[in-house]
């Protein structure tokens, strides 16, 4: 392939050129959310939401290669937990870069072993996540959240170990702004509030 330049537009996500577009809606990742009754109450009134979009950059899925995406999560919650990706692992472990490019977020991060990060993303941002961690992004404010993710060609997404598994911690939109909620693994809706900090184990 030749080298090539795309452009990214910092508050829309969009990608030029890009290889092709990208939308998840709520019925798409409905197990994701801790309100399950929300979430089904939502669908069954016919209402399924884009929860977030994104593009693609033409870089092909192979060893060797960097690959990368823009993504725009749009604001909203279900129930009162923020709308984020389905979040995964990397098939085959291997590291990530993210950059904040508007809005405001925060990005859950769990290794194979049960440890925990957090780490706000926002315009300007870069957000490292180490091979063999999952990652999940939320967006926390009033707009759409757009960011960069760089990543390896071949690492493939694995999104059956987190739907399985889940994230430890949950942001959901509180009196005060948003908070993070450490979950109850045995029962979904179950959590109790809790402010780590950005390196706190889960
Ligand atoms: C990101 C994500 C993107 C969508 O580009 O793929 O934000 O999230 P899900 O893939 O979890 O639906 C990334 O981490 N790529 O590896
Ligand atoms: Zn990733």
């Amino acid at each position: 392939m030749q080298p090539f330049r795309a452009m990214l537009d910092f508050d829309s996500g969009s990608l030029v050129p890009a290889a092709a577009g990208f939308s998840r809606r709520l019925s798409e990742m409905i197990g994701a959310y801790a309100d399950q009754e929300a979430a089904r109450s939502l669908l069954a009134h016919g209402d399924d939401p884009v929860i977030y979009t994104g593009y693609d950059a033409s870089v092909p899925a192979e060893a060797g290669h960097l690959t990368f995406r823009t993504t725009i999560i749009m604001p909203g919650t279900i129930g009162t937990e923020y709308f984020m990706t389905k979040g995964h692992h990397h098939v085959r472990d291997s590291a990530e870069f993210y950059l904040g490019m508007s809005g405001s977020g925060v990005m859950l991060m769990q290794s194979r072993t049960g440890e925990f990060a957090r780490q706000d993303l926002e315009p300007r941002a870069s957000v490292y996540v180490p091979p063999g961690w999952a990652h999940r992004t939320v967006n926390i404010g009033d707009a759409p959240l757009v960011f960069l993710a760089v990543y390896f060609g071949d690492a493939g997404h694995d999104y059956d170990s987190v739907a399985d598994a889940g994230f430890g911690w949950r942001v959901f939109r509180g009196a005060d702004g948003p908070e993070l909620h450490r979950m109850n693994m045995a029962g979904a809706g179950q959590s109790r509030p809790a402010e780590p900090g950005a390196d706190d184990d889960g």
